[in-house]
């Protein structure tokens, strides 16, 4: 009996724009000037936001957040190559897709005030809500692309999770159903590094989480994940791919949780600030605003002009959510299921006899 080889697999990584914002012009993705400043309008919002956010939270205006510091590429860059009919099915590290597809910076303080009423987003409808369980989401992409399928439309699907999330089996489980049946997929993985305390060394085995494509038969590839133009590149390339019946690419963003994992998170318990440092230097925001300056579709004056109206938008959102009023605490229980259902009324009784009581302990 012979023993051959049988098959032999590779992994490849894609930057474009150096960390010192020099770009490799054979990779460029020529986005247009309209999309490029967009797209880092995009990024500028995500992290004053998350700046405002954390006073927010500090002074018990808001409740627990994740921010996105430090990974405003991966999910803007995505949300900016995207076409008109294609769905972003997200997590919560993911507030410049957000953005850009259109949701309110007042609602998502709603929501992280703890309002159901924070996840309905007017005017929204290829964006499904946050997900906080973790990786619970991807199968849903997967089936909301297996429908585009079934119905025949030019369409695909862009789903993000952290790298954390592909130690749980729904992420297996959706994988191999998109490859199976070359389902219109985009699985961006955000490898921040961090699964809270967790670090990627000890999350998974694997060299690469690209790699993971590998075992379904799907292409797979690693992305410096601070470089919006190569994220860009990569997701585009994956959309057109899954358009053209092709099926589904796995997406591996290399970048960096700069700040902790959530407000209620010290992240100096478990990382070293050299580490966080180095990473700082690696900040997606002034690599890009480099290369804009270098293709002259950016100026000093333009970015003062970008802060200023960041932050008053950032404002008026903080007035927006402050005044909105008449929410209905037991609204999660309308949506279990479709239909009324005896248990969950009881369960709904239940937490409604015991508001009052909680109200009074939160407010003395
Ligand atoms: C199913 C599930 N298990 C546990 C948690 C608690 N939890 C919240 S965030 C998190 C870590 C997630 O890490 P990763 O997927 O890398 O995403 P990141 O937070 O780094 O963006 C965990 C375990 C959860 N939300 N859902």
């Amino acid at each position: 009996m012979p023993l051959k080889e049988i098959e032999r697999f590779s992994v490849s990584y894609l930057q474009v724009l150096d960390e010192h914002g020099k770009l490799d012009a054979k990779l460029d993705p020529k986005i247009p000037k309209d999309t490029l400043v967009r797209l880092y309008h995009a990024m500028v919002m995500s992290r004053e936001t998350d700046q405002r956010m954390l006073k927010l939270q500090r002074q018990g205006r808001i409740g627990t957040f994740p921010p996105s510091t430090g990974q405003e590429a991966p999910t803007s860059a995505a949300a900016a190559a995207m076409g008109p009919k294609d769905w972003f099915v997200g997590c919560f590290r993911d507030l410049g897709a957000r953005w850009l597809f259109g949701e309110s910076i007042a609602r998502f303080l709603l929501y992280h005030a703890g309002w159901e009423e924070g996840n309905i987003t007017p005017g929204v409808d290829r964006c499904l809500p946050m997900s906080v369980p973790i990786a619970s989401q991807i199968p849903h992409a997967v089936g909301v692309a297996y429908a585009m399928q079934y119905r025949g439309d030019r369409a695909a699907v862009v789903t993000h999770f952290g790298d954390g999330a592909t130690s749980e089996g729904d992420f297996h489980e959706a994988m191999n159903f998109a490859a199976v049946w070359k389902s219109p997929v985009v699985f961006i993985c955000q490898n921040n590094q961090w699964a809270i305390s967790i670090p990627r060394s000890a999350q998974t085995a694997s060299a690469t989480i690209a790699q993971k494509a590998i075992a379904y038969q799907m292409p797979g590839i690693q992305v410096d994940g601070n470089d919006a133009l190569a994220m860009f590149r990569a997701v585009r390339e994956a959309l057109e791919r899954a358009y053209a019946g092709e099926g589904p690419t796995l997406i591996e963003a290399v970048t960096y949780r700069l700040m902790m994992h959530t407000t209620a998170d010290d992240p100096k318990k478990y990382r070293s600030e050299e580490e966080v440092a180095r990473w700082w230097k690696r900040d997606p925001i002034p690599r890009l605003r480099k290369y804009m300056e270098s293709r002259q579709v950016w100026t000093e004056k333009q970015e003062d002009a970008l802060l200023a109206s960041v932050r008053a938008e950032i404002e008026a959102a903080v007035k927006e959510f402050e005044a909105m009023s008449g929410f209905k605490p037991d609204l999660p229980f309308d949506h279990v299921f479709g239909a009324p259902h005896a248990e969950i009324e009881k369960q709904r009784a239940e937490f409604l006899a015991v508001l009052p009581m909680q109200e009074e302990q939160a407010h003395g």
